[in-house]
């Protein structure tokens, strides 16, 4: 190979290299701050969490930088070849050991205050105005309103169904919320406070909506509860998963939240009673015998 040549692959591999590290740099730019960090959500409880999250990261990235500030420049600064002798002075010195006991402990009892404070706000149940038992089988879920007389299974919507099929000819990629949408989204009013009653027909399922910093087990045979009030302002479709490892169906039970004023919640609920007291009521006996006949063959 000539020297010509090994400098022309030289060159192109410089390019190449050059391109790829614009593109890699680029798609940093791209990549705004939020998608690295966890999501603030759009609940009461999801901004706290959030807000804690980022003290705590705070509260460690300080020390952290404390720290290793120290010990970095203790290794340059006394290193053994500037001629530097271990100082002895501090080998069980009972005061030096007092202190880095008694820091670190008001540091983590600092940062357990307000944890406490928010872990008991997530268990208090107080005040709520809309209960909705969520019951998880394999695999949907079964929604219902308790005291209202609605209740519904929401299971994989059929698009997302019909192209997961194995050997489908269906692009995944054509199907809108792929896997990710359902036929009956849970519906629920912003601004209100609502208990979720979780719990499952068949095996441990996981209720799991990101946005409402909330998710939960669904155990056969026992209720676990949280609690959720989205912010007035943030009406719209939340989206999330069964987060516990169910069955071979696992990853098609998705959750669909659509929040809806609480005016326009009313409508709904309201409908929803009108359609399932309708499709609910027994029909009624044509004929003054054959509803004695229903009568002597009920008893
Ligand atoms: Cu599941």
């Amino acid at each position: 190979m000539s020297f010509q040549m090994k400098n022309a692959y030289a060159r192109r591999a410089l390019q190449a290299a050059t391109a790829t590290l614009f593109a890699a740099l680029g798609s940093v730019a791209h990549a705004n701050w939020g998608g690295l960090n966890m999501p603030e959500g759009v609940t009461i409880l999801s901004k706290k969490i959030y807000g804690l999250h980022q003290l705590i990261l705070l509260i460690c990235v300080v020390l952290a930088v404390v720290v290793f500030g120290v010990m970095i420049y203790s290794l340059i600064k006394f290193r053994r070849s500037k001629g530097a002798e271990p100082d002895k002075t501090m080998v069980h010195s009972t005061k030096v050991e007092i202190i880095w006991t008694i820091v670190p402990i008001l540091i983590l009892v600092g940062m357990a205050v307000p944890i406490a404070k928010t872990l008991i706000e997530i268990e208090d149940m107080g005040k709520v105005e809309l209960n909705v038992k969520v019951t998880g089988y394999q695999w949907k879920w079964e929604y219902e309103y308790l005291g209202q007389n609605v209740s519904f299974f929401s299971t994989l919507d059929r698009k997302s169904n019909a192209a997961r099929q194995l050997g489908s000819g269906i692009d995944p990629n054509s199907v809108e919320h792929y896997l990710l949408n359902v036929d009956n989204p849970l519906v629920i009013p912003a601004g209100v406070k609502i208990r979720f009653l979780l719990t499952a027909q068949d095996v441990i399922h996981a209720w799991w909506v990101p946005a409402f910093g909330m998710k939960k087990d669904a155990i056969p045979g026992y209720v676990n509860e949280i609690w959720v009030q989205v912010d007035a302002d943030k009406v719209g479709t939340y989206r999330g998963q069964c987060a516990e490892l169910c069955g071979q169906d696992h990853g098609f039970m998705p959750i669909v939240v659509e929040v809806k004023s609480p005016a326009d919640f009313d409508v709904w609920l309201r409908a929803k009673q009108a359609e399932q007291k309708v499709a609910g009521e027994p029909a009624a006996p044509a004929t003054v015998a054959s509803a004695a006949a229903a009568v002597t063959t009920a008893q």
